[in-house]
């Protein structure tokens, strides 16, 4: 655990499995169709239970589409948490195709719904850093920059967490947060 203050906010990252620790709003690494998937998205899926896929075909239909950089919100099911926001990051495809700007749109909305919903406390994994191939030095100096302005901004968030699931993507995170302490 390592975390840096943001006027009376907290920016922190830990090690670990976001689906076992408790926060008001979980975000999940999703794909644009909202249908699950493998990773962060399958793990949030098993743990929270079939309550979080039937809202999402409920509330947005059979040919549900959230846009790259877009969220939507379900309830949370089993998960110790009251929802998941369902983040949609890039696919990599080299860098020149929006991707920075797509990841921190990703990162930004989920602040804002969270912010909209009055959640205190969010969770994070690592988006687009795993399947979606998004070089995990360059997309953790987005995925800090973007939480910590909008920590700098108006919102109900009180605690934002990155939960990096390996030592490496930790190890990297911790780094990137030293030198946001020293800039
Ligand atoms: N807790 C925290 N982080 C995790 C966990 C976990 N339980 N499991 C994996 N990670 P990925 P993406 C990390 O592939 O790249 C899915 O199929 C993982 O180590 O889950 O955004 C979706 O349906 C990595 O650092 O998401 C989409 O189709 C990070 O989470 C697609 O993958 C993200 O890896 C999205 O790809």
């Amino acid at each position: 655990m390592d975390e840096l203050r943001i006027g009376d906010r907290i920016l922190a990252i830990t090690r670990g499995d976001i689906t076992t620790i408790p926060a008001d709003a979980i975000v999940n690494a999703a794909n644009s169709a909202l249908v699950g998937g493998g990773g962060v998205d399958g793990a949030i899926h098993r743990a929270g239970g079939p309550s979080i896929m039937a809202e999402l075909r409920e509330r947005y239909g059979p040919n549900r589409h959230c846009p790259t950089g877009s969220a939507v919100v379900t309830g949370a099911g089993n998960l110790p948490a009251h929802w998941v926001i369902h983040a949609v990051g890039p696919v990599w495809r080299g860098g020149r195709a929006g991707e920075p700007e797509l990841l921190a749109a990703a990162y930004r909305t989920s602040c804002e719904l969270a912010s909209s919903l009055g959640a205190r406390t969010i969770t994070f994994p690592a988006i687009s850093t795993g399947v979606y191939g998004y070089p995990l030095e360059e997309a953790t100096r987005v995925a800090l920059a973007a939480v910590r302005d909008h920590l700098a901004g108006t919102t109900t968030l009180e605690r934002a967490t990155f939960v990096l699931f390996s030592a490496d993507s930790y190890e990297v995170f911790e780094r990137a947060l030293e030198a946001l302490r020293q800039a």
